[in-house]
């Protein structure tokens, strides 16, 4: 695997679900795999699952993690191309990436979507200067668009705890005080999409996600209708798409509680977490056994580390 964006990078799901449950049964079976290799994690933005469970499946796995917080311990990196470099900025991006890549195998990088040009952002811009002037396999741990890491272990932990062939997912926006990026949603349901689900994605008006992503999905505005009969609940807020990177809409309404959770066939709650307690979801939900934001995130360790695990097979070909 050259780089990890999107679901099709992984292969067919079955095989890499199978794996996903092998590597999580015996963790440390492939501990020889990184011997004397080295995974540079590049941290543009805060990180608690993502950077630990990163971590962890890199030292399972035999290899040496280092990380790297750009706004906390490095030069400002000036990402934009042709700028006159008399800010705040120190060094380029295309400097740094050469030599980040100079010193590993293996490149896992968050980036977050600036959110004010959405060209910018739906390029991809940061990491395919990533792809380019690394020369090393690249991991988005979230970038402008897409979080397969989080993807990848939303799908082992449906898999996990399906009780149908093919349980019914709904996808559900909701508020939050700030303007968060989409990559969340969108890779989601581009799993979802490519998995063998019924997926149902709601949302307000002018925060319809990228067909793209969605791709045959149900799109539904009534958020009780699409709750009807779900078997997964998985809640998230993003920016609007319309009016690009902003927040318009404010109503609580969507904060998913127990009247929402009513409506379901008894459904799994799930978020990628960190989660807004009473703002996105009520306590009531997230503390009732039917909450698996906590075996979620444990999850994060299995797809990273198949995800690495399938880097490190390639090298030694
Ligand atoms: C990020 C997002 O993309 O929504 C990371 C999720 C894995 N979430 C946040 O930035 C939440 C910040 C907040 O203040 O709630």
């Amino acid at each position: 695997m050259k780089s990890f964006f999107h679901v099709q990078d992984i292969g067919p799901l079955d095989a890499a679900l199978r794996e996903a449950l092998e590597v999580k049964a015996n963790p440390l079976a492939w501990k020889h795999l990184g011997e004397n290799r080295t995974i540079i994690l590049v941290f543009f933005n805060s990180s608690l699952r993502t950077r630990l469970s990163s971590q962890k499946a890199a030292l399972n796995l035999g290899m040496d993690p280092i990380v790297l917080n750009v706004n906390g311990d490095s030069w400002k990196l000036e990402t934009g191309m042709g700028v006159v470099m008399d800010g705040d900025k120190s060094e380029h991006l295309r400097e740094a990436i050469p030599v980040i890549g100079s010193y590993c195998d293996i490149i896992g990088v968050r980036s977050f979507a600036g959110l004010k040009d959405k060209e910018f952002d739906y390029n991809e811009t940061i990491l395919r200067q990533f792809i380019e002037y690394s020369g090393k396999p690249v991991i988005s741990l979230e970038s402008a668009t897409v979080h397969p890491c989080q993807a990848f272990a939303d799908l082992i932990t449906i898999e996990e705890y399906r009780k149908k062939r093919r349980p019914k997912v709904v996808l559900s926006w909701a508020p939050h005080p700030g303007c968060l990026p989409q990559a969340v949603p969108n890779s989601f349901a581009e799993w979802m999409d490519a998995a063998d689900v019924e997926l149902v994605v709601t949302q307000p008006e002018g925060y319809e996600l990228d067909p793209r992503f969605t791709g045959g999905a149900r799109i539904e505005y009534d958020q009780m209708k699409a709750l009807e009969g779900a078997d997964f609940v998985y809640a998230k807020n993003w920016s609007a798409t319309k009016e690009y990177g902003r927040n318009i809409c404010h109503d609580r309404s969507w904060t998913i509680d127990k009247a929402h959770m009513d409506v379901t066939e008894n459904a799994y709650f799930m978020h990628c977490l960190p989660v807004r307690r009473n703002v996105i979801v009520t306590d009531e939900v997230i503390d009732s056994p039917r909450s698996l934001v906590i075996p979620e995130a444990a999850n994060r360790v299995v797809s990273a580390q198949v995800v690495m695990k399938r880097m490190l097979e390639d090298l030694v070909k």
